[in-house]
């Protein structure tokens, strides 16, 4: 399989972020796209680096003023007082209900929280280039796909930051770009009638739900943890099954923290059968490996021959596929478990 890696992810490596009014050592951190490489590498699969720019796609799946914050907030930040570039933002105030968001305000945190569902997702100097070199290999990879004749079958971004929690315009959890969502608007850019994602991350992809809710195009499909219990608490539950043109196009399959791992294979199923009644042309996995059962912030108790199993079952859909990473934070396990899905896939 392809798989995509660029260095630039690096970039991003925030200092920490908020645990019960803690600050606590990042989750999401550069190692573990380092453990992925390594592993990829060590079983036999070749790294290439993007070779589209996802300018034109992100602007299909996230608004004008969100993407020239994100491009310019650390210049921004960094430029409001001395010290800011050792310093990172976090927001302090959001437009709930009531307040007003269509008004984008001078005041830099201001913004920031305009732009943000959480205080959970630091920025770091390096964010918007590690989160556009994501962009890009997920373009990049549904590229490959669309060629017709002779086109690769499936191909695997190792890109971090994750992507499924942002918005068309708002970041959140770990996440900035969507990378899933460009993956699916350049398979539809490239061809495909129809495209199905599944996000199989612990957490609910709402970013990803939110962006393709009024669509009949791309169906989004999700395995997680319920939001009664888990993040992002408020999206994901079993009954937002579309709106508009999109109505019936969201299946969310929330599974109770703590679940077994035959009830989540059960839910796989469900999530695979509407996918192939769909008629999807192309795939995109969101695939967040915080499912493991040693996971640090997550409760479901997947192994790692599961993840095998999951790209067995994967595989046997048949479609051309764009795999995403997105989270999981057992990072030593990282790497073998993302293969174990690859090598699945590919009945290795
Ligand atoms: C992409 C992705 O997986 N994002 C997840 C964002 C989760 N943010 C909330 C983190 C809460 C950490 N809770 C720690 C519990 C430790 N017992
Ligand atoms: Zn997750």
């Amino acid at each position: 399989m392809i798989t995509f890696f660029n260095d630039s992810h690096q970039a991003h490596a925030p200092e920490f972020e908020f645990f019960r009014g803690e600050r606590v050592p990042c989750f999401e951190t550069p190692a573990r796209a380092e453990y992925v490489k390594a592993s990829l590498s060590a079983r036999g699969h070749s790294l290439r680096q993007a070779h589209i720019d996802s300018r034109d796609i992100l602007a299909k799946v996230h608004t004008p003023r969100y993407l020239s914050f994100l491009e310019n907030a650390w210049r921004d930040w960094s430029a409001l007082e001395a010290g800011n570039a050792q310093r990172q933002p976090f927001p302090s105030v959001w437009p709930v209900r009531s307040l007003r968001s269509d008004i984008e305000p001078v005041n830099f945190i201001a913004r920031l929280g305009l732009y943000s569902m959480d205080n959970g997702s630091p920025l770091a100097a390096g964010t918007w280039q590690a989160a556009k070199a994501g962009a890009d290999a997920a373009a990049s990879a549904a590229a490959l796909l669309a060629g017709g004749q002779g086109a690769e079958r499936a191909a695997f971004c190792c890109s971090r930051p994750p992507g499924h929690h942002a918005g068309a315009d708002f970041m959140g959890g770990y996440c900035f770009l969507n990378n899933a969502a460009v993956a699916a608007q350049a398979l539809r850019d490239g061809g495909a009638a129809r495209v199905a994602i599944l996000d199989v991350d612990y957490h609910h992809g709402n970013g990803t739900q939110s962006i393709f809710y009024e669509r009949s195009d791309v169906l989004f499909v999700s395995l997680h943890g319920d939001p009664q219990t888990e993040y992002p608490f408020y999206l994901g539950h079993a009954d937002e099954t579309g709106a508009g043109a999109g109505a019936g196009f969201n299946l969310n399959l929330p599974l109770p923290a703590g679940c077994s791992t035959a009830r989540w294979f059960e839910a796989l199923e469900q999530a695979c059968l509407r996918i192939s009644s769909f008629g999807s042309d192309a795939l995109v996995i969101s695939l967040g490996l915080d499912t493991f059962a040693e996971d640090p912030i997550s409760k479901f108790s997947l192994q790692p021959d599961d993840f095998s199993r999951l790209g067995q079952r994967l595989g046997a859909l048949g479609l051309p596929t764009v795999f995403v990473l997105e989270g999981g934070y057992a990072a030593a396990a990282l790497g073998s478990n993302a293969v174990n899905v690859i090598d699945g896939f590919e009945g290795v």
